[in-house]
């Protein structure tokens, strides 16, 4: 190992020992904090014993570590099981089983209103066990204890096929003992699928539930994933869905209320892809789109087409992960990991690859760029997806940005650079988790090349003559992937502050309860609606994400946005950006029940930014619910 110990300052220490002992105590709640003297009127933790994250955040720092000595991983693709629905034990049923020991409240609707369609015995099954393992970060650092699906870390990646519903039993194997942080209680959420509410991972659906004393001691959960195309109920019956609504890159992490940020942070979160005729793996697939992919079964990794986790983590003075539970403006970690490992590098071939990026928080905003470092040139790449959707067509970009939960595919052609190395780097200025610095007119201030972190090494080969049978786009201008969707009238217009009241983060002044029972508003079912986004807490930056279906953004800060805009597209994750009141459109079709619209900066979610709307056959009439 490197360096086994890298001594905190005096303050750090004495800081981290207040904070441990109310953590040992089990008093971090605002009710405790608030009886023990140690919040400000304002609701504020008070600094001097070192509680505030803003006299504690910028302080400890990780130990260091050496980039681009480990091999970046990748993980393993989810094998689904033999015998189908047969292998579970006890067999699933559309019912909630909760004397079988099943933590689910609602039957799966795709199997009550679409009974006729559909049947639980023709799903792919898949069991998946949530398990604390002990997980290498980088070669200098110790082991860590980091919770995971299957024990690794991201977990591994689910494929899905357009057409193939998919049932996911979920054990929960997480140890009581968290090691510090951590809740071993689970709602693990599809985002963003076209997903019944019994099955989306709602915050308020976690189990066990000692709350609920028919899950109280719940040990599975079945999701039940149609993999259908929205509207396949209502309005694109016939075909079973419009095409252009497809979706590509999704992925699933922890929601469980409150804990969300904690639980992620420990690892819970991987990658499910989807897949249809065109958008196939396959780059040599007549008809098909023919990105970069080359593949050897439906459930084997595809070559050339790589998921990339970025997240960012801190680790103590004894290089174990820390994270800090008095922090609730966002956690910025000074390592950055792609794929749980830090600053990884990858070995690649002269030709095309896709690669799905992810920016997996818990707080940073990312502007990445491809860097050849020696001359700090700027390389110019494709980018083909915003969020889980295909753009209209492929755009090139001199670099992307992402906020916690937005993600991007982009395809880097390595053909003109073998025997090079570049790097993936971040020139994003963010000092903080409120968001990246206020610059106008951009995201946020951004570092000059070669003076941001490289996240993500690439070796290219001097191999010649490997095959490529992807589409070039700068030889074919004229490549098209899917139309945008109709847009019908909207049945209202909502509008949502986004604000920070005392120490709290509340949307229209409410603060999600951990109950999660309170229902805000309510849709009507097969109808379109126009929200209204403003932000209002001066200085912060909030990643909103909404569940179940894309939406499209409409206006960004009275703007509109057209043709030639990564945004001019369906999208899942809308960047508020400071001060902005922003646009979008919404649908909500084919399924019942409850979901959440939240910010997706982790910590400003558990700290209450979250709203409930039911979908119902009535839906109401709130503007500013
Ligand atoms: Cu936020």
């Amino acid at each position: 190992m490197y360096l086994l110990k890298h001594r905190w300052s005096a303050l750090t220490r004495n800081a981290w020992r207040n904070r441990q002992e109310l953590v040992a105590a089990r008093l971090t709640t605002r009710r405790d904090l608030l009886k023990l003297g140690l919040l400000t009127g304002a609701g504020m933790l008070i600094g001097k014993h070192g509680l505030s994250s803003r006299v504690f955040a910028a302080d400890p720092v990780s130990p260091p570590t050496r980039a681009f000595v480990d091999p970046l991983p990748v993980m393993p693709v989810k094998q689904p099981l033999v015998g189908g629905a047969a292998a579970l034990v006890p067999y699933p049923t559309i019912a909630p089983n909760n004397a079988g020991g099943e933590g689910r409240t609602r039957p799966h609707q795709l199997y009550t209103t679409y009974g006729s369609r559909f049947r639980l015995a023709d799903a792919k099954v898949f069991e998946v066990r949530q398990q604390e393992a002990l997980k290498s970060v980088s070669s200098d650092l110790p082991l860590q204890r980091l919770w995971g699906f299957d024990g690794t870390v991201p977990g591994p990646t689910y494929h899905a096929y357009y057409g193939q519903p998919i049932l996911v039993r979920n054990r929960n194997e997480l140890p009581a003992d968290n090691g510090g942080f951590g809740i071993n209680q689970v709602s693990t959420h599809l985002h963003n699928g076209h997903t019944p509410s019994e099955s989306d991972g709602f915050p308020g659906d976690y189990f066990p539930n000692p709350q609920n004393p028919a899950i109280a001691s719940a040990s599975f959960y079945d999701h039940s994933y149609p993999n259908l195309l929205a509207g396949f109920g209502s309005t694109h019956t016939t075909q079973n869905g419009d095409i252009n609504e497809s979706l590509s890159t999704l992925w699933y992490h922890d929601h469980r209320v409150a804990f969300t940020a904690q639980n992620t942070y420990k690892g819970l979160a991987g990658f499910y892809l989807l897949f249809n005729q065109y958008d196939c793996g396959d780059e040599t697939r007549a008809g098909g789109f023919r990105l970069p992919g080359v593949r050897t079964g439906d459930y084997e990794p595809v070559k050339y087409d790589i998921p990339l986790m970025l997240t960012d983590r801190r680790f103590d003075e004894y290089g174990q992960l820390f994270f800090d539970l008095f922090n609730t403006d966002g956690i910025l970690g000074d390592k950055f990991l792609v794929n749980g490992m830090v600053q990884p590098y990858l070995e690649v071939e002269p030709r095309r690859y896709r690669f799905r990026i992810l920016d997996g928080g818990p707080s940073r905003f990312y502007h990445l760029f491809l860097t050849d470092q020696g001359s700090n040139t700027e390389i110019p790449f494709w980018q083909i997806t915003s969020d889980g959707n295909l753009l209209p067509k492929p755009l090139k970009v001199p670099s992307l940005v992402l906020s916690v939960a937005e993600r991007a595919d982009i395809v880097i052609d390595f053909r003109a650079f073998a025997g090079q190395t570049l790097y993936l780097e971040n020139r994003m200025f963010q000092p903080d988790g409120r968001g990246p610095y206020f610059n106008a007119g951009l995201p946020g201030a951004t570092v000059p090349a070669g003076q941001g972190d490289f996240v993500l090494q690439f070796r290219v080969s001097d191999n010649t003559g490997v095959r490529d049978d992807s589409v070039d786009f700068e030889a074919n201008p004229n490549v098209q992937f899917y139309a945008l969707p109709a847009r019908p009238l909207p049945r209202i217009t909502r509008t949502f502050h986004f604000e920070r009241e005392l120490d709290t983060w509340v949307v229209n002044g409410k603060a999600f309860p951990d109950s999660a029972d309170v229902v805000h508003f309510r849709i009507r079912k097969n109808s379109s609606e126009q929200w209204n986004i403003q932000n209002n807490s001066g200085g912060w930056m909030h990643p909103i994400h909404v569940h179940f279906e894309e939406f499209r953004m409409l206006t960004r800060n009275g703007a509109s946005i057209g043709p030639g805009s990564v945004e001019y597209s369906r999208k899942d994750v809308m960047r508020l950006q400071h001060g902005e009141l922003n646009s979008m459109f919404m649908r909500f079709r084919d399924f019942e029940g409850r979901y959440p619209l939240h910010c997706h900066n982790t910590l400003h979610e558990d700290h209450a930014m979250m709203m409930r709307f039911d979908i119902d056959a009535t839906g109401d009439l709130l503007k500013n619910p």
